[in-house]
C-alpha cells in the first residue's frame, strides 16, 4: 500500500476503532407518553439519544399505566403511548430504533411471563429477547418506569438473561443506607411484583434510588439520583428541532409531530412555580452517564461535561475529572414480600449483585453540576 493510502486508511480506521471500543449496547424501557405523564421521561430519552456510544438495540414503551389495553380503552389513552417523541428523536438524530409497547397489565406472580396479556403487546417482549439472543456483546438494560417488561422477559428465559445481560439500571424504588425501607415509590407501584422480581434474577443491578420522600423543596438525599433543573436553560441549549421536541411535549400539542420540529423559534411554556423556582426534577442523567462509561469533567468555572475518558483526554481536560457520584455494593434481601427490602450498604462484598447509586457531595453541588451536564447534553443532541 502506498504511504498516502495507508495514511488515509489509518485516519478513517482509528475513529471507527475508538467508536467500536465505546459502543454500549442498550435496551431501554421508559414510560414515555404524549401528552406526558411527567415530562422528565422526555428529558431522559433525549439523553439516551444524545450519547452516540449507546447502541440502542430497542426501546420498550413501558405501559405501566395500562393505557393501551385494547379497543375497550378510551381512544384518548390509546394514542398516548410515546411514539411521537420517540419518532421525533429519531428524526433529530438520524437514528432508526426498533420499539414497541410493553405489557399493559401487572404481573400476577413472581414467575408470570405475561403470556396471557394482549397479543399486540407480546411482540415487544419477543423483540427484546431476540435482540439479546442475537447480541455478541452483553447488553445493558435500563428502565425508568415499571419493571414489568424486563421481569416478564427474564421469566421467559432466565438463562439468556444471565448470559447476555451486562446489568440492569433500575430507576425505581428507594434506597436507605442501612435497615428497611418501604420501597413503594411511583415506579414500584406500577408493578410491585415485577420490581421485587428483579432482585431474584441474579443479574447485576445498578439500583438508582428515586427519593426517600416526595418533596419538591427537598432533594432526595445522598442515595437519590434526582436534581432540580431550570428547564428553559436546558431546552434553549439545544438546536431548534431539539427545542421544538421539548415544546411539543410541554404544550401537549396535537399537531403532526414531525413537521412540528421544523417550526420557527417559539415560546417555551412557563414551568411550574414550586418553591419560588420554576422547573422540574430529573432523575436519570447520572445513571446514563455511568451506563455509557462517561465521566464528568470541569471545563469552565461552572461548565461541566459528561465525556468518554478518551474524549476528555483529547480536549485536554482529563485531569479536571469531578467525582460527583459512584455506585457502592449493597447487601439487599427481601424483608416483607412486595413491601420492603432490607438494605445494608456498609460491609457488602465488592462483587455483590446490587450496587446502589451514591453521591457523597452536597445537594447543591450535585444539582448545579448535573444541571450543567444536562445542558451540555441537550446541546450535543443531534449534533
Ligand atoms: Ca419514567
Amino acid at each position: 500500500m502506498n504511504p498516502k493510502r495507508l495514511f488515509l486508511a489509518c485516519v478513517l480506521l482509528i475513529p471507527m476503532l475508538v467508536l467500536a471500543e465505546t459502543r454500549v449496547p442498550i435496551i431501554y424501557s421508559t414510560d414515555l407518553y404524549h401528552p406526558p405523564s411527567d415530562p422528565d421521561d422526555h428529558f431522559d430519552t433525549a439523553v439516551l439519544f444524545a450519547m452516540k456510544e449507546f447502541d440502542i438495540r430497542c426501546v420498550i414503551l413501558d405501559n405501566g399505566l395500562g393505557r393501551q389495553v385494547g379497543p375497550e380503552v378510551k381512544a384518548e389513552f390509546r394514542h398516548r403511548i410515546g411514539r411521537p417523541p420517540l419518532e421525533q428523536l429519531m428524526r433529530i438524530t438520524g437514528r432508526q430504533v426498533k420499539y414497541g409497547p410493553g405489557l399493559p397489565q401487572k404481573l400476577s406472580s413472581a414467575t408470570d411471563q405475561g403470556l396471557q396479556q394482549p397479543p399486540e403487546n407480546q411482540a415487544s417482549i419477543e423483540m427484546m429477547l431476540s435482540e439479546l439472543r442475537a447480541s455478541e456483546q452483553k447488553v445493558t438494560l435500563f428502565l425508568n418506569g415499571s419493571c414489568r417488561d424486563f421481569a416478564a422477559a427474564f421469566n421467559r428465559d432466565p438463562e439468556l438473561f444471565r448470559q447476555k445481560v451486562k446489568a440492569i439500571y433500575c430507576n425505581a424504588g428507594i434506597v436507605v443506607e442501612k435497615g428497611v425501607a418501604a420501597q413503594i415509590d411511583y415506579n414500584v407501584e406500577l408493578d410491585p411484583i415485577a420490581f421485587f422480581r428483579l432482585f431474584e434474577t441474579g443479574v447485576p443491578i445498578y439500583w438508582c434510588s428515586t427519593r426517600p420522600k416526595m418533596s419538591e423543596r427537598a432533594p432526595g438525599g445522598p442515595y437519590s439520583t434526582n436534581f432540580w433543573i431550570h428547564e428553559q436553560r436546558i431546552i434553549r441549549a439545544g438546536s431548534l428541532p431539539v427545542q421544538n421536541y421539548f415544546i411539543y411535549c410541554l404544550t401537549a400539542s396535537k399537531e403532526p409531530h414531525l413537521p412540528f420540529l421544523d417550526k420557527e423559534q417559539q415560546k417555551i411554556p412557563t414551568p411550574r412555580g414550586i418553591a419560588g423556582d420554576g422547573g422540574r426534577f430529573i432523575w436519570c442523567t447520572a445513571p446514563f452517564v455511568h451506563a455509557a462509561g462517561r465521566s464528568i469533567y470541569r471545563k469552565g468555572i461552572a461548565d461541566f461535561h459528561a465525556l468518554q475518558p478518551a474524549e476528555a483526554e483529547r480536549q485536554g481536560i482529563a485531569d479536571a475529572k469531578v467525582d460527583l457520584f459512584t455506585f457502592v455494593p449493597a447487601n439487599v434481601k427481601p424483608k416483607e414480600p412486595l413491601k420492603s427490602l432490607e438494605i445494608d450498604v456498609k460491609g457488602a462484598a465488592a462483587d455483590s449483585q446490587v450496587k446502589v447509586f451514591h453521591r457523597p457531595v452536597t445537594d447543591t453541588d450535585y444539582r448545579s453540576v448535573m444541571e450543567s451536564v444536562l445542558t451540555n447534553l441537550s446541546a450535543e443532541l443531534g449534533k
